[in-house]
């Protein structure tokens, strides 16, 4: 390395050439030391000791939180509860280009409700698709209560593919729950309304307001819901609360709770008691069974009616052909949760310090045997409570929601007021275990405790407060997400989880090794269509068109592309009043190797990570000179990923000046930089060298960074003839130019080969030649 200029010298160095890794110099205190400085117990270091993930450890699972009122998802691990995505759904989400770029933005309009913008959502449940009642990581679901939709998440990349709108509901809080095959994902009404869109008086409230729930069907091949196979039940004004679906002897079936079957209108200001009052006056309220693989038969017959455009199933068909029936439920109860094996629905009343179980079984009978004990003013058999409860346990107060252990009968069951979890045996009816929660638990979560093989071993406690928790950020407190160990007899609290970003009702947790995320999109992709995007290009095909109609409306479209460290085109000319329509493809083939692109003035981010390509279209309305830059610190030039569109008067007249650069070079700065690249060169060849004798074809992310490192050299060749062909004529400015270009390659492709050659050696590659 002797004869190496200074600057590829240091080049070597930086990159950690001839250097031996330095050991990191371990602290010198001893864990007894930092104990007591730090106040931690021999439980806190066993706790942290279970949690604790050292730096490029992974987790066991990946959970999927509701991000409420933030209208997101929310990504993190378990156990070291460590946030790895906000998931843009419901609300734009600028840092993925969610609701900047054309081609999200389109998603974002799916989800507009008679004709609006919504541009929040409140998500509560997130769900899974299943297989046999068994996760399979294919696609995520999340409800909006606020307005009634639904989203559709790919995990292959975790975005937003799809929000599906429901036309008969004006709130949609019992949502998303999967089918045992994801037939269906299941949503319920809550607040009772018209299914129309018209006026009608509150008087009409029991004749003319309806709750019902939705059965969307998905269609796995293309990953999305199909609303024309789609169909609602129709049910009564009694504000339908979460689902469950069937699974193994009740699968076909599914399970609907609800609260204020008093239909009570409140309405304070006409003189009359609050609707908290008059919706809990009665016992009891109302599980809804529906056999809903008999109300897909009656709506693929016919049986049902078009109202707003959806298909309905009416309550009359409903009751004649044996698909809805009633079984009275304890007081206000919030959630209905079926055991793994399918027996059995258990439901905990909030007024109640009970939670009830049913039977499948005993409900088949009842039915079987038309034993019941009325019908509601619907007409809707009601099954006897006694004749489908199998057990009751006295948990605590205020029992919410139920989730289950890989222990045969062990559940747990959040008390929102006693703020404690309650391990029992639903079989038995029995209590084992109590846990202070911090504080007033609302959902709870065992990894995989929806499928019909929950794994056990973690939950997690959502708290609807935190108090006093962590350190004070003002009047509104994070969300505390509190990771407890479920393996043993007695549960332990490990950790507390902030979680910043609007309350999050429900999570759902999968084994982290069932997800095969990419790491790159197959080149020129449209992320939401995941098809082959028109606007994409290949390097060298980057071109800008500009056509007008007859109207005079010119449109100018830029296919352009991104790679380290430079944004092509670097210069855009419209003239004021076009519209403009940018469409970026990122050429990198690198993990993690994303470009951003921002411009003044225009509300336009887009996120462009390996392979995609997203647009900006905006009207060029105002004249000026807007800068535009790259939005991630891509690479050491990353600041100079840069460009200018300038918006030109109409009519504008160029006025024939000439670019003057700011420095001028010589033959002998020339000379120096080819020097410097010819040294580059030696260091590029050293790492090439290493690779190749290496089996490095046999790591996929290597094959990657190769790829891209052979790209970056090939432009280097042509910035070096281009260097050349300009030192022959004794241009000096250029020929320095270019070959400061020509280095920038190398230094790109340096930079990808020496991640490959750091891979390579901290993955034990082999060597073969
Ligand atoms: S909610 S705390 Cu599921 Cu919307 Cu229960
Ligand atoms: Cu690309 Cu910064």
């Amino acid at each position: 390395m002797q004869s190496m200029t200074k600057t590829a010298l240091s080049l070597a160095v930086g990159i950690g050439i001839g250097l031996s890794a330095a050991t990191s110099a371990w602290s010198a205190e001893s864990l007894e030391q930092v104990m007591e400085k730090r106040g931690l117990t021999q439980k806190d270091l066993l706790a942290a000791a279970k949690t604790y993930t050292p730096t490029g450890g992974r987790d066991e699972y990946l959970a999927f939180a509701s991000g409420g009122q933030s209208g997101q998802v929310i990504v993190y691990g378990i156990p070291s509860m460590r946030i790895l995505k906000y998931i843009g759904v419901f609300t734009p989400e600028p840092w993925q280009g969610y609701g900047f770029d054309d081609e999200s933005k389109a998603v974002l309009a799916q989800g507009r409700v008679r004709g609006k913008d919504i541009l929040f959502g409140d998500t509560h449940h997130p769900a899974i698709t299943e297989t046999n009642g068994e996760y399979d990581g294919r696609y995520l679901f999340i409800n909006d209560k606020a307005n009634p939709r639904v989203a559709v998440i790919d995990l292959h990349d975790f975005e937003t593919k799809q929000i599906v709108v429901n036309p008969l509901f004006k709130s949609q809080h019992g949502g998303a729950f999967v089918t045992e095959n994801t037939e269906y994902v299941i949503t319920a009404a809550q607040y009772a309304a018209p299914y129309t869109n018209d006026f009608v008086p509150l008087e009409k409230f029991n004749d003319e307001y309806r709750g019902g729930i939705t059965y969307w069907k998905f269609d796995r091949d293309k990953g999305r819901i199909d609303e024309s196979a789609s169909f609602t039940v129709e049910a009564p004004p009694y504000s339908q609360d979460l689902s469950d679906a069937g699974k193994g002897p009740s699968h076909g079936w599914s399970f609907t709770n609800s609260f204020c079957s008093e239909r009570y209108v409140g309405g304070i200001e006409r003189g009359r008691p609050p609707f908290e009052a008059g919706c809990s006056s009665k016992d009891t309220d109302f599980l809804h069974a529906v056999n809903w693989r008999k109300a897909a038969e009656l709506i693929a017959a016919g049986k049902g009616k078009k109202v707003n455009g959806a298909k309905l199933l009416p309550i009359d068909v409903a009751v004649a052909n044996d698909v809805l029936f009633l079984i009275p439920e304890p007081k206000s109860p919030h959630g209905v949760d079926v055991t793994p094996d399918g027996k059995f629905m258990v439901v905990s009343g909030k007024l109640d310090s009970h939670a009830s179980v049913y039977s499948f079984e005993k409900i088949q009978n009842a039915i079987k045997n038309k034993k019941f004990e009325g019908k509601d003013p619907y007409g809707i058999p009601i099954i006897a409570m006694e004749d489908a409860l199998h057990t009751q346990a006295e948990l605590g107060l205020g029992p919410l929601h139920t989730q289950f252990d890989a222990k045969e009968c062990v559940a747990y069951t959040s008390l929102y007021v006693d703020s404690m979890v309650a391990k029992w045996n639903y079989c038995e009816g029995k209590v084992l275990d109590k846990i202070s929660i911090h504080y007033n638990i609302g959902h709870l979560m065992t990894m995989e405790g929806d499928s019909v093989s929950p794994d056990g071993k973690y939950l997690v406690a959502l708290n609807k407060l935190a108090i006093d928790r962590f350190n004070p950020v003002g009047p509104l407190h994070p969300q505390n997400h509190q990771l407890i160990d479920i393996s043993g007899e007695k549960m332990e609290l490990l950790y507390d989880m902030p979680l910043p970003l609007g309350e999050p009702h429900y999570v759902v947790s999968i084994a982290a090794d069932k997800l095969k995320p990419v790491v790159r999109y197959k080149s020129r992709t449209n992320s939401r269509t995941d098809e082959r995007s028109p606007y994409g290009v290949r390097a060298g095909r980057e071109k800008t068109e500009r056509t007008c109609d007859d109207k005079g409306q010119c449109t100018v479209h830029v296919y352009g592309t991104t790679i380290r460290s430079h944004i092509t085109p670097e210069i855009i000319e419209v003239e004021q009043g076009d519209i403009v329509s940018i469409h970026l493809t990122n050429l990198e083939r690198a993990q993690d190797q994303v470009h951003g692109f921002a411009m003044y003035g225009q509300n336009i981010q887009l996120s462009l990570e390996p392979g995609k390509t997203a647009s900006a279209t905006f009207v060029a309305d105002q004249t000026g000179v807007f800068p535009y830059y790259c939005t991630e610190f891509c690479s050491a030039l990353h600041l100079e990923m840069q460009g200018y569109l300038l918006v030109k008067p109409k009519g504008y007249k160029s006025e024939n000046l000439k670019m003057e650069e700011g420095t001028a070079y010589t033959k002998a700065d020339y000379e120096t930089q080819v020097k410097t690249n010819v040294d580059t060169q030696a260091v590029i060849d050293m790492v090439v060298a290493f690779i190749t004798s290496h089996n490095y074809k046999d790591f996929p992310l290597v094959v990657g960074l190769v790829e891209d490192a052979t790209d970056q050299l090939g432009f280097a060749g042509e910035a070096k003839k281009k260097a050349e062909a300009a030192a022959a004529k004794k241009d000096w400015q250029n020929a320095m130019l270019w070959a400061n270009q020509w280095w920038q390659y190398q230094v790109k492709t340096a930079d990808l080969g020496l991640r490959a050659k750091t891979f390579l050696e901290q993955n034990n590659a082999k060597k073969v030649n």
